[in-house]
């Protein structure tokens, strides 16, 4: 295991509930409408322009793309508005223990979040310095699932995706990471990421050396 391949939103801090927060504000202030829950995770992992995409195709609704551009841009600005106060105690439970110890044993850190806004959070969350890489989703051609993200990520910090984890919290994730050809690790319910070669329920349960073992079994 030489490198470790990290979603953001949901893995490493619980921005995907500000994400929806803002969605639901679009969707209430521009077609007085509500979005339900089972929408959440159709748009998690998935990026800004294909989630409002989802967003209009459930409303029924199309937009000429100066609007659809518009819409994109607000979602955007409620949601950086919710980020405002984000801060290293927003990191969720066990990542940070789980961070130290893959740096203790030499693995290098690669962030493969669709966000654009992913060096921000990073810089908020005082996790700047301690990732080796950063992958701009605005360089890859294809978005999760696909598995293009996670490619770059590996190759950013110079490693073959083989000898890495990807860890995700959402469905589009994990299938990007198999396809990539890294071991995935799942956050969340056995419903929806079944396909994770190791899953666990929340980021607490996230243990390194756990991981070390089901990778050793691999
Ligand atoms: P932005 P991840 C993803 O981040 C979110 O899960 C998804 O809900 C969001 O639409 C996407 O980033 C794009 O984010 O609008 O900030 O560029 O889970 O891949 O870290
Ligand atoms: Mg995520």
């Amino acid at each position: 295991m030489k490198g470790a391949l990290f979603d953001l939103d949901g893995v490493i801090a619980d921005t995907a509930v500000y994400h929806f927060q803002a969605w639901r504000k679009l969707a209430r202030d521009h077609f007085d409408r509500e979005l339900p829950d089972e929408l959440e995770e159709k748009t998690k992992g998935v990026s800004r322009a294909d989630s409002l995409k989802v967003i209009l195709d459930y409303l029924g609704v199309s937009v000429p793309q100066k609007e659809f551009d518009a819409l994109a841009a607000e979602k955007n600005e409620a949601y950086r508005g919710l980020l405002a106060g984000l801060t290293s105690a927003d990191i969720l439970p066990g990542i940070p223990e789980l961070i130290g110890q893959m740096k203790r044993h030499g693995i290098k850190l690669s962030l493969a979040s669709a966000s654009m806004n992913g060096p921000f959070i990073l810089e908020k969350l005082g996790l700047s310095y301690t990732f080796d890489a950063i992958a701009d989703p605005s360089k890859v051609a294809a978005g999760k699932p696909a598995p293009d993200i996670f490619l770059e990520a590996a190759s950013e910090i110079g490693e073959k995706p083989e000898d890495c984890v990807g860890l995700e919290d959402s469905v589009a994730g994990i299938t990007a990471i198999n396809t990539a050809g890294a071991f995935s690790v799942g956050v969340g319910s056995p419903n929806e990421l079944g396909h994770a070669r190791l899953l666990v329920p929340n980021t607490g349960a996230l243990k390194y050396d756990d991981i070390e073992k089901a990778w050793e079994r691999r």
